[in-house]
């Protein structure tokens, strides 16, 4: 009798992402065995023990299977949108003028707080579901467009409400720290002290924060800012990640090492000393080449000293109103290749097993017993290809592995 919730994928290649000998932890010929939601055997369809070939076989037709893709950086949830500036910064404006003259973040800070939180998830829905039809299967959101209480909070109710409306696992995260509202100009401290960090103990006591996360900027906060809102976080016991070195280097992410965030984001003025603090710290570099094209950034970030020492890369879209426009994992997969030199290995680990890591999930990111059955399968023979095409999709199925 076919159980849905005992199969077997079979007659698959499968780019598990383990690390070891063989590329992309590839396995040819290659059987998954599921049960409610769990991974509970993987290799050789040889190998399948007999236990297992009593299940229902589903044959995938020699197509590949990874890992379902996951988005570790986005800001997907905000209202209105900012095409205008794009016009601006094409007209001959810098990131940093448009910033400075009121525009950029504190421009769709006035959109997201007019907005309800049914107009937020409607907003941020056809986003995620750009997302999800590329096989993704986590997506990480911050908040960071309220600046204040009531919206920083809803934000991230939003969040939460995506992934009930749809079968993706959300990770969310907590920015207040991202930009200082115009009631607080040139009050950049008092907005720490007075809504920052009493926005984040209210949005922990509601169960809302799985990381919190800052812009550690010339343009947004300073270092010894930040650290205040990390020694909060620390005490709350929620991991930390952060925006560094993405326009300038002020020592970001030295201070994020410091406090053992699980990633570093942007990274492209960060220095070999900073790669090597952040292979002590075990941190992942999230590496966004949507806010890099975007921003017609020349600095690249510094991809062999991340190699040489060992620290982690990650993929993400950084899928926001401003610097990155772009809700396709694959394309930032591609253009990571292409602008940046990463391998297609390097990219599909980096959207797939480092991903995770750079969110703290251990059940997901790699095809292994014992994980979630978080799968995307593909009509491509092998896993470079995924890299390879640009603004093509591939995908056949996704599985989203919701543990019952
Ligand atoms: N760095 C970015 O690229 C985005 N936030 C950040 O800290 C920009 C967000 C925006 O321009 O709306
Ligand atoms: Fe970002």
């Amino acid at each position: 009798m076919a159980n849905t919730d005992h199969y077997v994928l079979t007659n698959a290649s499968l780019a598990t992402m383990e690390e070891g000998d063989a590329a992309y932890g590839l396995v040819e010929a290659g059987s998954i065995a599921i049960a409610q939601g769990r991974i509970v055997w993987v290799g050789a369809a040889a190998d399948l023990p007999a236990d297992y070939a009593a299940w229902d076989q589903r044959d995938q037709g020699e197509r590949l299977i990874t890992p379902g893709l996951i988005d570790c950086h986005t800001h997907i949830v905000f209202g209105g949108n900012r095409a205008l500036e794009f016009e601006m910064r094409l007209n001959g404006a810098s990131y940093e003028e448009v910033a400075r003259a009121g525009g950029g973040i504190v421009s769709t800070v006035g959109a997201t707080r007019a907005a309800s939180l049914d107009e937020l998830v409607n907003g941020a829905l056809p986003r995620l579901d750009a997302l999800i039809a590329e096989g993704v299967t986590t997506v990480e959101v911050k908040s960071g467009y309220g600046l204040d209480r009531d919206t920083e909070l809803n934000m991230l109710r939003a969040a939460r409400r995506l992934g009930e409306l749809r079968p993706v696992r959300i990770k969310t995260t907590f920015l207040g720290a991202h930009a200082t509202p115009a009631e607080y100009k040139d009050r950049d401290a008092d907005y720490i002290t007075e809504v920052c960090i009493p926005t984040l103990h209210a949005a922990h006591a509601e169960g809302l924060v799985d990381a919190v996360d800052g812009f550690c900027e010339g343009i947004a906060f300073q270092p010894d800012q930040i650290e205040r809102v990390f020694v909060e976080a620390q005490k709350l016991g929620i991991p930390i990640k952060l925006h560094a070195e993405q326009l300038s280097n002020i020592g970001g992410t030295k201070l994020a090492a410091q406090y053992g965030a699980i990633s570093v984001d942007h990274v492209e003025y960060a220095n070999d000393e900073d790669a090597a603090a952040m292979a002590k710290s075990g941190s992942v570099a999230v590496i966004l080449p949507g806010a890099f094209y975007t921003l017609h950034e020349t600095q690249l970030p510094p991809i062999d000293s991340f190699r040489k020492h060992g620290v982690p890369m990650a993929v993400a879209t950084d899928g926001n109103p401003g610097s990155s426009p772009m809700f396709s994992l694959l394309l930032a997969m591609n253009m990571s290749c292409t602008l940046f030199r990463m391998t297609p290995e390097e990219a599909l680990a980096g959207a797939t097993r480092n991903a995770a890591r750079a969110l703290g999930l251990t059940d997901t990111g790699i095809i292994r017993v014992g994980f979630a059955a978080d799968l995307t399968v593909w009509d491509v023979k092998t896993p470079g290809e995924l890299s390879y095409r640009i603004g093509f999709n591939p995908i056949h199925t996704r599985i989203f592995g919701e543990m019952k």
